[in-house]
């Protein structure tokens, strides 16, 4: 049993809303966008250079970017800054503060290998260059919703999950995908809050996986996904509220049992399976119904799925009377 502690993860309600709180999201973005610290020039990953830290090598897969956006994933919304999508993050491997962009540097993305395993056909381990160069890349426009209240809009670059499904050859036995992060801990610094259950997992169905928006991410803004935002290979789920989109993935393991995820063990009442984004379902400690946006700060009201029911709302038809409200939290 988990001891209850008042963490960042119980975020006040006054942080999802306050003004003070996005005037410093502002402030720093501004900071780290004048100083010398953004990685200028194709290839870095747009990432942040820290003094000393600078990446030993561009990244093997640099030459893949730009690749073509796909029309069919674009939005209404204005594009989020880079500079803030970038310097205003959720990864608690580095910390549970929004500027863990730095710290994230230390990250070796490189050699990096994927474990495939569970109930498949044959057990394998993918060494991630090789895998990126075998997908069929391309960029989308989607919406993001973190379950803390705000929001961006960001070009990802990736490919669809259920390419890496069919990879896998999963067994008819299999139900659900189990996801893991790295956890290193001569890197990450936040490894030493031993309260926490690491490494980070989620966990989806296979029906979730193989829907057409899973994307498998690896790059953003046409460059290589930085290390902040889960560098070489995360995952995004539009529909869901962020926590579901996994960073820095390292193993995928095909289940007949449903993953309890890392913020579930934590506080299951709070963020469960599911978690499909929904305006009318509030957060036990506040309201879902509105989100702000990083870069204009307006505040706007929240879609149910984010905005994506055409695509997913048919995945939980004839849940709703086994699962109700847990479907959206
Ligand atoms: N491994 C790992 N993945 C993670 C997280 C994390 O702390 N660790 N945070 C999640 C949360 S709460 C959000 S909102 C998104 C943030 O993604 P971004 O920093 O690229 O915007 O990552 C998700 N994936
Ligand atoms: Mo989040």
């Amino acid at each position: 049993m988990h001891i209850k502690i008042k963490r960042g993860w119980e975020l006040p309600e006054s942080a999802a809303t306050d003004e003070a709180f996005f005037r410093n999201r502002r402030r720093l973005a501004k900071t780290l966008a004048a100083g010398p610290l953004i990685a200028a020039g194709a290839g870095l990953g747009g990432g942040l250079l820290g003094p000393g830290r600078a990446r030993a090598a561009a990244d093997p897969t640099a030459d893949l970017y730009p690749a073509a956006r796909n029309a069919r994933y674009t939005v209404e919304r204005e594009l989020t800054d880079e500079s803030d999508a970038t310097s205003y993050n959720n990864f608690y491997e580095f910390g549970s503060e929004k500027t863990i962009a730095g710290k994230a540097q230390a990250l070796r993305t490189r050699p990096w290998t994927v474990q495939i395993d569970g109930l498949v056909e044959k057990e394998q381990t993918l060494d991630v260059d090789s895998l990126i160069r075998s997908m069929p890349l391309e960029e989308r426009v989607y919406r993001f919703r973190c379950v803390e209240a705000w929001a961006m809009t960001v070009p990802w670059t990736g490919f669809p999950f259920a390419e890496l499904v069919r990879r896998a050859a999963p067994l008819s036995a299999a139900k659900y995908i189990r996801m893991e992060t790295l956890a290193d801990e001569a890197t990450m610094p936040g490894l030493r809050a031993s309260w926490y259950p690491w490494p980070y997992t989620e966990g989806v169905t296979i029906e979730e996986a193989t829907n057409e928006l899973s994307l498998l991410v690896t790059g953003l803004y046409g460059k290589p996904v930085p290390p902040q935002n889960g560098a070489p290979l995360r995952l995004i789920l539009p529909w869901k509220y962020g926590f579901k989109s996994i960073k820095s993935i390292v193993r995928f393991t095909f289940t007949d049992e449903r993953p309890v995820s890392f913020w579930e063990e934590l506080q299951g009442q709070e963020y469960g399976f599911w978690a499909n984004v929904n305006p009318e379902v509030s957060h036990p400690r506040w309201s879902q119904a509105t989100e702000r946006l990083l870069t204009s700060r307006e505040t706007v009201p929240t879609l149910l799925y984010n905005g994506y029911g055409e695509y997913v709302a048919e995945l939980y038809k004839g849940l709703e009377s086994e699962y109700g409200d847990r479907l959206f939290r």
